[in-house]
């Protein structure tokens, strides 16, 4: 594209400071970013008097027609990303699932379900087997393909969920191509236990969902995840971290100087519980996701947790379902598909409770809605930044505006909302991709096709100075201790 923009006037915010300034862009890339850019003509001019221009949203988690649960989440890569763009996202990860364990074939698919792409994407690979031809085909996948993090599932037993030998192999082989491990942290065996419980007691409404995992499973594995990635002294990244448990271990672990990540998501942050106890299992079903919305206390503990720095980042989970598919489970809730949609929202969301409520400055904003994230997956500052040389990714935010979340005029395919009917302030008026407005005036303008696959590479910043610890680790076991025979 060949669209020139000269954004004016606008509060420029990037993780490391803001500024008033003009940005202007051509050919997909932000050029320059300073006060009083002057341009000649064929210059598309926004006045961003009073706004906030920021970096795009990167949602580093998100399932786009994903195969889970005896269905298929409901957002493709065009409807999913279209959702995105009209809600401030310029970038999502998305995770491939392998192909009966195949990791190449899962690629593959992955990359044909995306040409409909209309934004950039890049992916994690969910490791759902394990076995010698897996652990090659993750080099396959750093060295060839881009990617530079794989998910182990510590839950869902009998289908993903691998096993301490098994994630300690993972762990190991990540560390040796430079990729972050990434955990979804309960304990499945527990997991398991509970929903027998649950149904022994006859309880198989959505309640017996959060009622069969409590946040105690939640601290355990990831607690467990964690000394497991100290023994083998790798970084570890804790996805949707849902509960107090979780987040308190992680801040635990982080204190004692541990490389640790944790992901809280939006649905986490925001929601609580009580829904999973409405009378009518429609509306109750649309809050299952794994692991579980949490009692009120821990979205605002979450919350304080995000502020401060103890998780560092924010995700949505985008795996949405309709009413029909979330039927599923209408007899049994171990068979309600899990998942919440927020691909859309998490910009406002996060604005709104964080920023608006005062809880978080602007430039931290943009810190864990993407800058972080572009940081950790090692695709910095081509995103997550204004700067010259950027792509050219660009919000415009009016604070001083309101947004209104419904189903009746969501982008995404699901007839429900989770955020159904939640007001605030901040809106994002403007969504620039790639160089191009795709987002203004309500309106979205995209072309399928458009979007680009996003290679990110391996041994990003986590990996600094490991080499260091271990050498000093190895050396203190080179020196054996002489001993001599005690004359009994
Ligand atoms: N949790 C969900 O709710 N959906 C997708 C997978 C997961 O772990
Ligand atoms: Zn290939
Ligand atoms: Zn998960
Ligand atoms: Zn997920």
């Amino acid at each position: 594209s060949s669209e020139k923009i000269l954004i004016k006037g606008g509060t420029v915010v990037n993780a490391h400071r803001k500024e008033v300034a003009d940005v202007y862009i051509e050919d997909g890339i932000v050029v320059s970013v300073r006060p009083n850019i002057k341009v000649g003509d064929h210059v598309k001019i926004i006045d961003a008097t009073g706004k906030y221009v920021m970096p795009g949203g990167i949602d580093p988690h998100t399932h786009l027609e994903m195969e889970f649960m005896g269905t298929v989440t409901i957002d493709d890569f065009f409807t999913g990303q279209a959702a995105a763009l009209a809600g401030g996202t310029t970038m999502h990860i998305d995770f491939v699932i392998p192909v009966n364990g195949n990791l190449s074939a899962g690629f593959e698919s992955y990359m044909n379900k995306a040409k409909k792409a209309v934004m950039d994407y890049g992916f994690h690979m969910a490791i759902t087997k394990w076995d010698e031809g897996v652990s090659k085909d993750m080099e396959l996948m750093v060295n060839e393909h881009g990617i530079n993090s794989f998910k182990f599932f510590m839950a869902y037993k009998g289908s993903l969920m691998i096993r301490d030998e098994l994630l300690l192999q993972g762990l190991q082989k990540c560390k040796s191509l430079g990729a972050i491990a990434m955990v979804h942290a309960e304990n499945g065996d527990a997991v398991a236990e509970g929903q027998k419980r649950m149904i022994d007691l006859g309880i198989t409404g959505p309640e017996g969902h959060a009622l069969s995992r409590p946040p105690v499973l939640e601290g355990e594995a990831t607690a467990r995840a964690i000394r497991l990635a100290n023994f083998v002294n790798t970084p570890l990244y804790v996805v949707h971290v849902m509960s107090i448990d979780a987040m308190e271990e992680i801040a635990k672990a982080r204190k004692a100087g541990q490389r640790v990540i944790g992901e809280p998501v939006a649905s986490g942050l925001i929601l609580d519980d009580s829904w999973l106890w409405h009378p009518d299992y429609t509306t109750a079903a649309k809050y299952v996701m794994s692991p579980p919305i949490r009692t009120s206390g821990h979205d605002k503990a979450l919350q304080a947790a995000l502020s401060t720095g103890v998780l560092q980042l924010v995700g949505t989970d985008h795996c949405a379902f309709n009413s029909t598919q979330k039927a599923l489970g209408s007899e049994d809730f171990r068979k309600i598909p899990n998942g919440v949609n927020g691909i859309e929202e998490r910009m406002h969301l996060i604005w709104d409770k964080m920023v608006e409520s005062g809880q978080m400055t602007v430039t931290d904003y943009v810190r864990v809605t993407s800058t972080e994230c572009a940081k950790v997956f090692n695709i910095y500052p081509r995103k997550g930044a204004i700067l010259e040389g950027s792509d050219a990714d660009i919000i415009i935010l009016n604070p001083n505006a309101s947004f209104k979340i419904a189903a009746a005029s969501h982008h995404s395919r699901s007839d429900t909302n989770v955020y159904e009917g939640t007001k605030g302030k901040g809106k994002v008026e403007v969504t620039i991709s790639q160089g191009r407005v795709v987002y203004e005036d309500g309106k979205l303008k995209v072309t399928p096709g458009s979007g680009r696959y996003i290679r990110m590479p391996p041994f990003g910043y986590l990996f600094d100075g490991i080499e260091k610890a271990d050498a000093a680790y190895f050396a203190s076991l080179n020196a054996p201790i002489q001993r001599t025979k005690s004359a009994a």
